[in-house]
């Protein structure tokens, strides 16, 4: 069954959500919210990936995630830590997250390939061509399936060469991440493309700027969270691993039509 990955911003400056989960406690009570509605494991990230957004230092990065990851983990809640920085994902996995989800698939920052090894975490790579500065512009593709696909298959040797073991490495094909707004549907026609690698999926739509060719660019972005909880659907359906959202509840319903019907099936 697909995993619910709830999305906790502790940022000043997401896209969708930023701020509004800046102080420790609010945070925490979110995450707790989140988990509450039924999601599997919260991502909590410090530094925003937002198109055009300023980098955050590893230091002001790890003030925010730690303290939160510290007292979710003493919960017992499923963490995963959304960074690009190996110094992160190291203080991350010493406060009890288990799962680093890297953007960058390792490409950011050299080191993050030993921490990986080292900690022996789960570590999602996504498909990555540059920072928030600059990924826009890094968006030209001959095939864009054939070539996430490629360049995801590099980054997984790579990861291995480094001392992964591969069953700890998860795939995600990075919408909206140097991808023009087709791109991001041509990858979720094609998400069993990705099969062929052998490795879990993991798909994040949740709130992108894709979505609001269906919303109006004038919608707020809470009116994303429908089509989002339909690709969730259509990513289980491909076998997605985990889809990460901001909104459990609406995916959680739509999942469980998927449940529903997949066991009406099973029982003639
Ligand atoms: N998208 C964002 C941040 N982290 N991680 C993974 N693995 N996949 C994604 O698609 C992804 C991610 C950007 O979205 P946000 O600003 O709403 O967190």
């Amino acid at each position: 069954m697909t995993l619910v990955m709830g999305i906790l911003n502790v940022t000043p400056d997401s896209f969708s959500d930023g701020g509004r989960w800046a102080s420790t406690d609010a945070a925490i009570a979110h995450a707790l919210e989140l988990t509450a509605q039924g999601a599997d494991v919260i991502d909590v990230g410090g530094e925003s990936t937002r198109p055009g957004a300023a980098r955050v230092t590893p230091a002001d990065e790890q003030s925010r995630v730690v303290p939160v990851i510290t007292e979710l983990a003493r919960l017992g809640v499923v963490v995963s830590v959304d960074t690009l920085n190996s110094s992160t994902a190291l203080a991350a996995a010493a406060a009890g997250a288990t799962i680093i989800n890297d953007v960058s698939g390792g490409l950011a920052d050299p080191a993050m390939a030993s921490v990986a090894a080292g900690t022996g975490l789960t570590y999602i790579a996504m498909h990555w061509r540059g920072h928030a500065q600059e990924m826009d512009a890094l968006a030209d593709y001959g095939n864009v399936v054939t070539d996430v696909r490629d360049e995801l298959a590099t980054r997984v040797a790579e990861l291995e060469a480094a001392g992964v073991s591969r069953d700890k490495i998860v795939l995600d094909p990075g919408l909206g991440f140097s991808k023009r707004s087709w791109h991001n549907w041509q990858l979720l026609a094609h998400l069993d493309a990705f099969d062929e690698l052998g490795l879990p999926v993991m798909v994040g739509a949740s709130r992108k700027r894709f979505l609001a060719e269906l919303t109006g660019a004038d919608a707020p972005v809470a009116a994303r969270d429908l089509p989002t909880a339909v690709i969730s659907v259509l990513a289980a359906q491909a076998g997605a691993w985990a889809v990460r959202v901001h909104d459990v509840v609406t995916t959680r319903r739509a999942l469980a039509v998927l449940e529903r019907v997949d066991s009406a099936r099973m029982d003639p």
